[in-house]
């Protein structure tokens, strides 16, 4: 890749830590898993198949969040680029790159020159949708970060100009805990130049967020089974996926939709590399994800607690989904 505008960087930066991490993965998961709710964090969602599952899910009817999120931004765009005036574009868990191309043609449209960096986890899907973004928008110079959002804002380049958008409504895959130290860490890092594009699912009709969570289709259960194959495969482990159904409710009090994976039968499963043993009684039921809705209210909270807040609020006109811009809050 030298000499082009796209540059990589390596993972194997991350070489000299793996090993550790790899054992303070293992560690954590044991410990979720032997909770009294066990629980897989939502991160195993996402290999290879869960990755192309989700971007299934993201078409599907009952799943109005990718197609709103869309058209709100595509209104927005431009109200957006006046507002933030980026030099420079950072998009967390970027995916697929469909959504960065609308603010790219907003800002082309707008003239100034900008750098993006893209940051995924998946290094895959982070080089095509780089070779595809640098191809359609020779202007811009593109950049990928592989790593994680929870640990890797610190590798994004410096703060000033940025705005840093974090689509898809993905922080609400956080706990409540975990966001309060990611807009925690992100604050801190951000100068009053800087903006933050926050993608929310908002809170809505129980029935319509529950139907979003559970296709006809079977696709939602496939996604979420799918993360028995992720831990059996990274961790020696050999979950039977046929003894497990998918379950999402939406939890009003504490406004969030959990999926679950229920136990259909008794059985018993061995993680090897982990040294776990686990009993799953018929009913027995393991937390796979949390997602969180907000309102302008409850997300102004959140906010607020990092020492941000919210400059410009765009929605659809049912209400369903948000962009917020996000600032430091001035003293
Ligand atoms: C990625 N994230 C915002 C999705 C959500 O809606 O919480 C993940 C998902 N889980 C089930 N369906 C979609």
């Amino acid at each position: 890749m030298d000499g082009s505008p796209v540059r990589k960087d390596a993972p194997e930066d991350l070489a000299p830590r793996s090993s550790t991490r790899l054992i303070d993965e293992g560690a954590a998961l044991r410990a979720s898993l032997l909770q009294e709710l066990p629980e897989i964090p939502a991160r195993y969602l996402y290999d290879d198949t869960g990755s192309e599952l989700f971007e299934r899910i993201t078409g599907l009817s009952v799943y109005y969040q990718t197609r709103t999120e869309i058209s709100i931004l595509e209104r927005a765009a431009a109200d957006i680029v006046a507002h933030a005036r980026p030099r420079h574009l950072v998009e967390l868990g970027s995916g697929a790159g469909r959504k960065i191309r609308i603010l790219l043609d907003a800002l082309r449209a707008d003239g100034p020159s900008v750098t993006c960096t893209m940051l995924d986890i998946n290094e895959l899907f982070l080089l095509q949708s780089i070779d595809r973004l640098s191809a359609d928008y020779p202007e811009f110079v593109f950049r990928g970060v592989v790593g994680n959002f929870m640990t890797d804002l610190g590798r994004l380049g410096p703060a000033g100009g940025r705005l840093v958008v974090f689509f898809a409504g993905t922080v609400g895959n956080l706990h409540p805990d975990e966001r309060r130290s990611f807009l925690g860490d992100l604050a801190q890092r951000m100068d009053d130049a800087d903006a933050l594009l926050l993608g929310v699912d908002l809170v809505k009709d129980p029935a319509r967020l529950e139907a979003a969570y559970d296709d006809p289709e079977g696709v939602t259960a496939a996604f979420n089974l799918n993360v028995l194959s992720v831990l059996n495969r990274r961790f020696a482990g050999n979950f039977d996926t046929s003894a497990f159904r998918h379950r999402a409710f939406y939890d009003r009090k504490n406004a969030w939709i959990e999926m679950r994976l229920v136990a259909t039968r008794k059985n018993e499963v061995c993680l090897d590399a982990l040294g776990l043993r686990l009993a799953f009684d018929k009913g027995a039921e393991i937390r796979t994800e949390l997602s969180c809705k907000f309102t302008r209210a409850s997300l102004e909270a959140s906010a607020g607690e990092a020492g941000l807040t919210i400059d410009r609020w765009y929605t659809d006109p049912a209400d369903l989904f948000a962009l917020a811009l996000v600032r430091r809050r001035r003293s």
